[in-house]
């Protein structure tokens, strides 16, 4: 043990498991694998011998191959309450420095108060990256114990009614992500809180906050097993990014801000829709629509093979476009737009993510 290292880490969670369960899922391999890394890696390799003096080891593997272990001695070994281990990475580019881990469970309420420090590090940046790593290793742990599962770490910020909230909605829809969501508005403390820029969606996960549809969904993207909602090549991927922002640097406007927005909210005379904000939009969405009309061709997906982002951003947009008065000549015009959004409709991300009336 380096005696000079002064940085060290605390992490709480509250667990509804009761304390033999969750002791035994730090020490035993096969319940290792199911939590003992990052979200978004996984545990090919675990092993555990724990009493006094007994070694254990974890391999981490991530997506793009890389694989890091850490191994160590049990120091302390007290069933269910207490155990204290030496953590040491094996790989020779990471930090070669012996730190520890003690682990403390305490029973409340029916659940298990869990306690970690770990302390010994050199610096406070080898700590960070421990706090950020730990933190998402234990959302998985307390999801295993959890029956919301996800749901009990995530959390999206918004209101059914957004296109962007819904577009988070589907892709958690479409990776199986359990979610909870706080029904909030763009200028709300709660967003306020997470979203420097007052718009909704946000997203929690766990200690993790951030703001932005691509960005949350390329983290759920990462972070999540289940169906990848980018394309599986990198010309593809390309693609999904070019309608991506191109949704949301133009079709966006025109499309909701423009056109589908004063029809909801009519701030015209009389409290009537602005026919003059809403006129010279309709000609710059028939043109935006032709271009997705040719874009798709034959297909019913804008990149790849499979459902992407890019199909998700387009979807809430045009079912809002397509209930305005003049949303059925717009779409008319354009059939393979049609035809997509009417295969995107049958699919389950959309049917249950309708927005509240
Ligand atoms: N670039 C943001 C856009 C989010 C956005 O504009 N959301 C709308 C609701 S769909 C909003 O919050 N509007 C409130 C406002 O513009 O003040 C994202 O991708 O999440």
């Amino acid at each position: 043990m380096n005696t000079s290292a002064t940085f060290e880490l605390t992490l709480t969670r509250s667990i509804r498991a009761p304390r033999e369960k969750v002791f035994d899922a730090f020490v035993t391999p096969a319940l290792m694998k199911a939590w003992m890394c990052p979200r978004g890696m996984t545990v090919p390799e675990a092993s555990a011998d724990p009493r006094p003096g007994g070694r254990f080891s974890v391999t981490m593997l991530a997506r793009d191959g890389d694989r890091h272990t850490a191994a160590g001695v049990y120091r302390e070994v007290k069933r269910p309450e207490r155990l204290v281990y030496t953590w040491q990475w094996q790989n020779p580019e990471l930090p070669n420095v012996e730190t520890l881990i003690t682990v403390a469970l305490t029973e409340r309420d029916g659940a298990t108060e869990l306690r970690m420090t770990h302390s010994g590090f050199p610096d406070a940046g080898l700590r960070d990256a421990h706090n950020a790593g730990w933190n998402a290793s234990l959302n998985q742990l307390v999801e295993r114990f959890d029956e919301r599962g996800t749901a009990a770490n995530v959390t999206l910020l918004g209101d059914s009614r957004s296109t962007y909230t819904r577009t988070v909605r589907m892709g958690l829809a479409e990776k199986g992500v359990r979610y909870r969501i706080e029904t909030a508005g763009p200028k709300s403390a709660e967003v306020a809180a997470i979203h420097p820029f007052a718009r909704i969606p946000a997203f929690r996960d766990g200690d993790l906050q951030l703001f932005e549809t691509s960005a949350i969904l390329r983290y759920v993207e990462e972070a999540f097993p289940g169906p990848s909602l980018l394309p599986g090549n990198i010309r593809d991927r390309a693609r999904c990014e070019q309608w991506v922002s191109a949704i949301n640097a133009y079709c966006y406007d025109a499309m909701v801000r423009r056109y589908v927005l004063p029809y909801l909210f009519p701030k015209g005379a009389d409290g009537k829709p602005d026919r003059s904000v809403i006129d010279p939009a309709l000609p710059e969405i028939s043109r935006q629509l032709a271009r997705f009309d040719a874009a798709y061709g034959e297909k019913n997906l804008l990149a790849g093979a499979s459902v992407s982002l890019a199909d998700l951003f387009l979807a809430p947009i045009l079912a809002y476009v397509a209930a305005m008065p003049e949303g059925k000549e717009l779409m008319t015009a354009v059939p393979n737009v049609a035809r997509a959004q009417a295969a995107m409709r049958e699919r389950a991300s959309f049917k249950d993510t309708e927005p509240a009336r």
